[in-house]
């Protein structure tokens, strides 16, 4: 008899439960990592966020299960405690049952989760390969990989390299049929800019690994800097098979950036146009520098309904000397945002505020510039310094961390850099109340409704409960918190103290 393996995805809700923090999950990740195990032990697959289990139902679920091995995926920092819930609960019902977590969160903290008794083994990176490999280990048929684990032996931990799935096209279909996929589809993952365009819908991914260097982001420590994509033909028949199985109409790509590399993503809109797979789609993450007319052009034809672009800061310096952004000349991007519009399709667009050595006046400008630079809708993030990050690393260096960062627990509404111009509570609140005063005023609203899927009451709802969050707990001062480790027993605590706010 085959063993089994069971891949979970925890339950955001254990941590708090609020519409502001939690976020539905794509299958498609776990659905992925089971298809390329499948043929050597059975696979289960349990989306206890999906499904909104309590730890208890989870409990039942695994006793129930009897897995020999259980494979936790924790998207971001913040959900941490979610992981060790999950991978505890494993643990007391069986604690033979082997525990291997992945997922961005630990392939970028990967010492501090294998701290954790209950958890054997973390995938550092990506883990098609890894899984595979460590589970013939397992079975007895094959060496320890040589790449991607992290695992204790004795006293000492040993740290593999991260692994990379080089060639994209290699890899499978998620195991749709392990899915209860229908129900993903029929329903908005949720509301707001990043919905699917129309019902059914589903999320894709397509690419991985980022060639630029802004210094907030983690994504050339996750994935590293080669863009790497999937197989344009294998792509648009995955769509046409999921518009068969699923009667999906319409796709949010979350890929971070959608038009890149710029050849294969060209192909893929030509044949979504040749192909005529009447699909509606929108792009969460768009490097709007690249988009030239022929893509302009492209998008249009292929049902483009949406794009959220990144321009991150509204003043070039910013750009320039703290974030290191491709974009060269701020002032063309209200041009480009209109050429986009001017098809037809919507455009949402990013800001970051409260960056090391940013000024007050140029988070000021910044907000200006998002007011003006045409987009029907801006939203606003307060820079948090992520581990293995220039812009960490630069924070550091200037000694303008605040002292929630140096804890791997994050709250993505509360500023975490100091300054001697503007606190951590005066970024936060400007956020809050900007973002509410810029997309919400007559006349934008109703746009903004369009864009969201949402009534007037719904979006008022979302900002009242937006508003009503941020009752500031503010990190400790920079000056108490700097070079200072905190115990690992106060992680928990922090994050519920946050998310209490
Ligand atoms: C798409 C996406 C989302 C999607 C959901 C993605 C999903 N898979 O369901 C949505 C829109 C829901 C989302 C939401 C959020 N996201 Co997001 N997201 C991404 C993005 C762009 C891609 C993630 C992804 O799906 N990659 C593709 C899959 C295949 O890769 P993967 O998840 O890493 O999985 C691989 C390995 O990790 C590993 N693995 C994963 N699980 C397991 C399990 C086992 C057992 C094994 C062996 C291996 C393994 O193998 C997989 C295959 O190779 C990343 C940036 C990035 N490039 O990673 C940001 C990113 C992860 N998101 C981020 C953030 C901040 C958020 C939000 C907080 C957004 C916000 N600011 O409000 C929320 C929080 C959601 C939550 N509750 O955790 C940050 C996280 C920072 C951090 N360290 O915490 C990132 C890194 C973006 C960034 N540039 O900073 N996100």
């Amino acid at each position: 008899m085959k063993k089994k393996l069971v891949l979970v995805y925890p339950n955001q809700r254990w941590l708090k439960d609020d519409i502001v923090t939690t976020w539905r999950l794509d299958p498609r990740t776990i659905g992925v990592l089971a298809a390329v195990v499948r043929d050597i032990v059975d696979v289960e697959i349990l989306d206890a966020n999906m499904r909104n289990l309590s730890l208890e139902a989870f409990r039942e679920a695994m006793a129930d299960a009897q897995p020999d091995y259980v494979g936790i995926s924790l998207l971001t920092t913040e959900y941490a405690p979610i992981l060790y819930q999950a991978a505890e609960t494993v643990k007391s019902v069986d604690p033979s049952t082997v525990v291997i977590a992945g997922g961005v969160h630990v392939t970028l903290h990967f010492a501090d989760v294998i701290r954790h008794e209950s958890i054997d083994y973390c995938c550092r990176g990506e883990g098609e390969d890894v899984l595979r490999e460590l589970l013939l280990y397992l079975l007895g048929q094959g060496p320890l990989p040589q790449a991607g684990l992290v695992y204790r032996e004795g006293d000492r931990v040993v740290e593999q390299p991260k692994a990379v799935v080089e060639d994209l096209t290699k890899l499978p279909w998620p195991a749709y049929d392990l899915l209860d996929f229908q129900k993903y589809c029929d329903t908005d993952a949720r509301k707001g800019a990043n919905r699917f365009p129309e019902l059914p819908g589903m999320a894709m991914l397509i690419s991985r690994g980022c060639p630029y260097r802004c210094s907030f982001c983690q994504v050339a420590t996750i994935s590293g800097r080669q863009a790497r994509v999937r197989e344009p033909a294998d792509v648009i028949e995955e769509i046409r098979f999921a518009k068969e199985r699923y009667g999906i109409r319409s796709i949010t790509f979350f890929d971070d950036n959608f038009f890149l590399p710029k050849k294969e993503m060209k192909e893929l809109l030509r044949l979504m146009c040749a192909e005529k797979l009447n699909i509606k789609w929108q792009a969460a993450g768009a490097a709007i520098w690249v988009l030239d007319d022929e893509f302009l052009d492209l998008m249009q034809q292929s049902g483009c309904v949406g794009v959220t672009v990144a321009l991150e800061s509204g003043v070039q310096r910013v750009l320039d000397e703290i974030i290191d952004k491709p974009i060269k000349d701020i002032g063309k991007m209200p041009e480009r945002i209109a050429q986009i519009q001017q098809r037809g399709i919507w455009v949402a667009a990013n800001f970051i505020i409260g960056l090391p050595g940013e000024t007050w006046e140029e988070i000021r400008q910044t907000v200006r510039f998002a007011e003006v630079c045409g987009a029907d809708y801006v939203k606003f993030y307060v820079a948090v310094p992520l581990h293995g990050t220039r812009m960490y690393d630069m924070a550091r260096e200037m000694g303008v961390l605040g002292g929630a960062s140096e804890d791997v627990a994050v709250d993505w509404r509360y500023g975490q850099i100091v300054s001697d111009e503007w606190t951590p509570k005066d970024v936060s609140t400007l956020r809050v109340y900007e973002w509410d005063r810029i997309n919400f005023a007559p006349g934008r609203i109703e746009r903004v409704c369009d864009i969201w899927g949402m009534t007037i009451e719904e979006i008022n709802r979302t900002r009242k409960a937006t508003r009503d969050s941020l009752t500031f707990a503010p990190p400790p001062a920079a000056e108490q918190c700097i070079g200072e480790t905190r115990p690992g027993k106060n992680r928990k605590a922090r994050a519920h103290e946050l998310s209490l706010g």
